[in-house]
């Protein structure tokens, strides 16, 4: 097996590993909250809440994106005796990082939820795994930036070929965001953990986390994005939509995503009208590159039902290849975005964010964004990615089929309980559903029951992937000409030179990000404020 294979397999199998236990935790969570079930005390809900957050939306992504865009960097900058101790060296790192940040989650010792919010105060050792987990991610960017700089070398001016392209801008926009929340792990967290320090503020370690937290939903999206934009039309066999478009698209969320952490704080004190204001018309800028998305996605398959003779929307949708599992999978997936979207533009309007903000609305949200789009998105990408590098054939295409249905069920039916529970008012991060008895609880229920269901569905797509997983590493047959493939740009689609010069672009980034920042940061250091000494709740 090529050396470079087994990195970038080495990244999947820990993003699989924590699919599997989180996933499985996300299932006796929705059967906690319908009531089925309760968690026993030595391990109770809110650890196995925390622990399904961070192995799925931190652990799961991360590696499962490292991994993809390190294929798409190699596979389009080949070079020969690549050098991998630095790759290697960030998987190791992320790797020590997870295990003992899972460690601390699973014995009891960080009950804080993905979020880790001050005041709750983990153990120390969390906050050390979850800064090297970060800092591991380091090592990837340098070495895409290396791989860039190889590029760069060979063709001088040259735009770089797009599935790398997209691979860079995505993890630069990730380094930027990341310095905020290493900031705030190393600056404030762990030497408060540690009790070096006796305080913390609290308000600013929200700002610093949600200053990461948003680019690192796009940095979810995104990986998903490199998919549709550059795998999807191969697997039709038209090229591109437009590679400018897709350049423009993915400079667009690099400057835009970095400044607007704060539509995640429009509740929080501290920060005036007048930022939020900003960030709210900033936030509703950063859906104009999805928009695009969507509009270049089905030119595509227009595209491709036109090149067999079928018009209008009925016909284009009905000529897709659906019996493709990976085909089915990713455009089950966009059509969760749809509403994922949706319910993205009502959370960033600061006046509808009031009604929504912290409840079930949020969890559904976000399940029809990361655990929808995103995740399924990747499970599908896999039923050609393993077969490329392992070099055996996919077993169980049926199955896999069934696989990618099951979750778009699954997630559908659970974040539609989600979403009516939320309207309902039924607030996130409990685990029970009578919330001390209050009057309007009751109406909860039929909600809550249904998104059990959707859990349930979800849980059974999970067993038939690892299923289709397990069976093709462990299928005798091979072919060793089995590709995840690009597609090509269209022949004359130049992008201006000026959408390569990544380096401006992150200055923009930067200085949008002052722009937006400064403000609230000046504002919350001019004002008192206070040290928390930090609360173990559990
Ligand atoms: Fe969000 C909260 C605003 C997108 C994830 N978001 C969250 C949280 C997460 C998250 C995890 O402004 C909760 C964090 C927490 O724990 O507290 N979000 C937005 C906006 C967008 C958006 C405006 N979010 C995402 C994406 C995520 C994600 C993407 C992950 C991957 N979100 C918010 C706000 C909050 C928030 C507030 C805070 C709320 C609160 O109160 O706490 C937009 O960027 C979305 C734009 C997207 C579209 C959809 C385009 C559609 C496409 C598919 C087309 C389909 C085709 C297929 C072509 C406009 C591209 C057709 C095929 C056929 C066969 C028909
Ligand atoms: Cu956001």
């Amino acid at each position: 097996m090529k050396a470079e294979n087994r990195l970038i397999l080495a990244h999947l199998y820990v993003a699989f590993a924590a699919l599997a236990v989180g996933t499985t935790f996300g299932l006796l969570q929705t059967l906690s909250r319908a009531g089925a079930i309760t968690m026993p005390v030595w391990f109770d809900y809110y650890r196995m809440l925390t622990a399904h957050g961070v192995l799925l939306a931190l652990v799961f992504t991360t590696f499962f994106i490292v991994g993809l865009s390190t294929y798409a960097v190699y596979r389009t900058i080949p070079r020969r005796n690549r050098n991998l101790v630095i790759p290697w060296t960030g998987w190791w790192v992320m790797t020590i990082g997870t295990v003992m940040a899972a460690y601390e989650i699973l014995s009891g010792g960080a009950s804080v939820l993905y979020t880790f919010y001050a005041p709750l105060k983990a153990d120390p050792w969390f906050y050390v795994g979850v800064a090297l987990l970060i800092i591991g991610t380091w090592f990837v960017v340098l070495d895409f930036l290396m791989q860039a700089g190889a590029w760069k070398a060979e063709h001088g001016r040259e735009k770089l070929p797009l599935p790398a392209f997209m691979a860079l801008v995505n993890f630069i926009m990730w380094f930027l965001a990341t310095i905020g929340v290493a900031f705030e792990v190393v600056v404030y967290l762990i030497p408060w953990a540690f009790g070096w320090t006796n305080g913390v503020d609290v308000l600013m370690t929200r700002m610093l986390f949600w200053y990461f937290g948003h680019p690192l939903v796009y940095f979810w999206m995104l990986g998903a994005y490199l998919i549709w934009y550059a795998v999807v039309p191969g697997m039709l066999k038209v090229p591109v939509f437009s590679d400018t478009l897709t350049r423009v698209a993915f400079i667009l969320f690099l400057v835009l995503s970095l400044p607007i952490g704060i539509h995640h704080e429009f509740m929080d004190p501290g920060i005036a009208d007048k930022w939020k204001l900003l960030v709210t018309f900033l936030t509703l800028a950063v859906v104009i590159p999805s928009l695009m998305t969507a509009f270049a996605l089905f030119a595509t398959f227009e595209e491709y039902a036109a090149k067999h003779g079928k018009f209008g929307f009925i016909n284009i949708v009905r000529a897709l290849p659906w019996a493709d599992p990976m085909f089915a999978g990713i455009t089950l997936a966009m059509i969760l975005f749809i509403f994922g979207g949706f319910g993205g533009i009502v959370n960033a309007s600061y006046s509808m964010d009031i009604l929504v903000h912290n409840t079930m609305w949020v969890v559904g949200h976000f399940h029809v964004t990361v655990g929808g789009p995103v995740a399924l998105t990747f499970l599908a990408s896999s039923y050609r990615l393993i077969p490329a590098l392992t070099g055996r054939v996919l077993r169980f295409p049926g199955v896999a089929r069934a696989q990618v249905w099951l979750w778009f069920i699954g997630m559908s039916i659970m974040s539609f309980g989600m979403h009516v529970q939320g309207l309902l008012g039924a607030p996130r991060r409990t685990a029970n559903l009578t919330y001390g008895g209050i009057g309007v609880a009751p109406s909860w229920e039929l909600w809550a029951i249904l998104m059990a269901v959707g859990g349930v569905i979800l849980l059974t797509s999970v067993v038939t992937f690892f299923t289709v997983l397990i069976g093709t590493l462990r299928n005798p047959e091979r072919d060793s000409e089995a590709e995840l493939t690009f597609a090509p740009s269209r022949p004359g689609d130049e992008p201006p030179f000026a959408l390569g010069r990544l380096g401006v672009w992150a200055a923009v980034a930067v200085l949008l990000v002052i722009v937006a920042y400064g403000g609230p940061v000046y504002q919350h250091l001019s004002q008192p404020h206070f040290n928390a000494p930090g609360m173990r709740t559990w």
